[in-house]
């Protein structure tokens, strides 16, 4: 009997899954039949950008958390796929940092071409995923949205590729609740526009805190306070930008912060606080239990879950690769099912991810973050035959990415790095990301030819 795999998600990590497979079969493998459900009309995952917030037409719970004026908050170069890459996609070089809806049609574009779509079924919804140790299958329970029909599949194997960025967290702060202005959570942020002629407060340090906060400057705010729980990001950050330590509490317009300090006038608070790991569909003894973090536990090599290694987890673990890392782990997961590489003792496994997880805890700074993803993805990509990937000038890129936002966090987006695949280093784009305010695909694309040139 043909084996059976689910796949739950079509955003990049459950693309990756599906590419995985299909590269074998096209080589001449037999594969396992694979069913894909995704629960939004299309596939991109938080690319694939929705107006909507809260619920969407269905009552399901809105994934997206991307917003309107989203740009690439990381050089295009690092997250590359080794088997397709962007001037293959675009036919020529394209500059650094692209918008959401130009990384969105790369993304798009590799699968479309590569004929997975017939392995998708949009618009369902996994509602549960159980697993019988007698049968050894997996029963999955999936609610297909427009035809509204629930439904029940056998499979052999599970691969949970939900992604992990659309559950806010969103803790509670004194006084909150009275606030006389906009209380939201990075989540439901979509157009900066709404904010200008404000003093937005920002809660967190992190990606989400410092990209809202940046884009709301871009698009018009008046003042932009940042509130951060462990540390200050520490940019150098130009006039109308604040960071203050953990709010204390709210009082009308006004928000205290742990040092005793206050700021008058706040007109929204953005909770930027991060998002949950959270798998509602999963029975509870198949349940990833972790907060955002670089190697989460129970899960050998990052992907198998223990006790039950049949369900594979893809994108689980924060994330400074992405495209590219999930393709390694989708690789590496295929050839597992395949039989071209064994599974070790359970004994084995558990020591593995528990050393993996150790040295994740003694990282100290961002540098050291980098390099530790690094040698993951060399890690699972060295078995495979996945096409060859330069992740030591991968690494190279994110440092310097680094250091860029250190030397000025309006203006990174405006550099230019090579290609770990072919070299060619990226145009200057044609408009400073400061000015740029129309984040379509056309006007991204829209290079001078001179400059495209140069
Ligand atoms: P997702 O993209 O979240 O996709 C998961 C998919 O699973 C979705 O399509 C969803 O609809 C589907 N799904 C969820 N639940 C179910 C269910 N029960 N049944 C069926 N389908 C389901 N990365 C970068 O590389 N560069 C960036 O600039 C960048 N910016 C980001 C900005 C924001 C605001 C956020 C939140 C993340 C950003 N990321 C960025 C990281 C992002 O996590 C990855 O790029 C990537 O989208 C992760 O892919 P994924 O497939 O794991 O998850
Ligand atoms: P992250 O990177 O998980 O960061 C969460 C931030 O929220 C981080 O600064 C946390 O502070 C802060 N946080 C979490 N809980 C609290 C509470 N209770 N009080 C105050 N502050 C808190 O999430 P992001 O949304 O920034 O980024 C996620 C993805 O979206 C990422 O891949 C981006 O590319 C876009 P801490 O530092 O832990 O004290």
């Amino acid at each position: 009997m043909t084996q059976r795999i689910a796949v739950i998600g079509a955003g990049p990590s459950g693309l990756a899954a599906l590419r995985a497979f299909e590269s074998a079969k096209q080589k001449g493998a037999e594969v396992p039949e694979l069913v894909c459900y995704e629960k939004q009309s299309n596939w991109g995952g938080l690319w694939n950008y929705t107006w909507r917030t809260g619920l969407d037409e269905f009552g399901e719970p809105v994934h997206g958390s991307m917003y309107r004026y989203l740009w690439s908050n990381g050089p295009k170069e690092c997250l590359e796929f080794a088997d397709y890459g962007f001037e293959e996609h675009f036919g020529r070089p394209i500059p650094s940092y692209p918008p959401r809806a130009v990384l969105h049609d790369y993304i798009a574009g590799r699968v479309e071409k590569s004929g997975v779509r017939k392995y998708c079924k949009f618009s369902h919804a996994v509602k549960g995923v159980t697993f019988d140790a007698e049968t050894e299958k997996f029963t999955v329970t999936v609610k297909d949205l427009v035809g509204d029909r629930v439904f029940s599949e056998e499979f052999d194997y599970v691969v949970v590729a939900n992604g992990h960025f659309s559950t806010p967290n969103i803790p509670y702060f004194e006084g909150v609740d009275k606030f006389l202005g906009r209380v939201m959570h990075a989540h439901d942020f979509r157009v900066a526009d709404e904010f200008a002629g404000k003093h937005v407060l920002m809660i967190g340090s992190s990606y989400s805190a410092e990209d809202i906060g940046t884009q709301c400057h871009k698009y018009g705010a008046k003042r932009v306070t940042f509130s951060y729980r462990t540390r200050p990001m520490g940019f150098d950050w130009p006039e109308g930008f604040e960071e203050k330590p953990l709010l204390t509490k709210v009082v009308g317009n006004t928000c205290y912060f742990k040092d005793g300090t206050h700021v008058d006038g706040v007109d929204a608070i953005i909770f930027c606080t991060g998002y949950l790991n959270y798998y509602p569909f999963l029975d509870d003894e198949l349940r990833l239990k972790t907060r955002n973090r670089l190697f989460p536990p129970n899960l050998y090599k990052g992907i198998f879950y223990e006790g039950n290694p049949k369900l594979l987890y893809i994108g689980a673990q924060d994330q400074f690769y992405t495209f590219n890392m999930f393709d390694a782990q989708a690789w590496y997961a295929r050839d597992v099912v395949l039989g071209r590489i064994a599974l070790p003792s359970p004994e084995e496994m558990r020591a593995d991810w528990q050393s993996w997880m150790s040295r994740e805890e003694a990282l100290e700074n961002a540098d050291q973050m980098i390099d530790y993803q690094t040698d993951y993805v060399r890690d699972l990509l060295e078995p495979t035959d996945y096409p060859r990937l330069d992740v030591d000038m991968c690494a190279r890129l994110f440092k310097e990415w680094e250091h860029h936002k250190a030397e000025g966090i309006l203006t990174y987006r405006n550099r230019s790095y090579p290609s770990t695949l072919t070299g060619t280093v990226a145009p200057v784009h044609h408009t400073p990301w400061m000015d740029a305010l129309d984040d379509s695909l056309e006007a991204f694309l829209n290079q001078p030819a001179s400059q495209a040139a140069e």
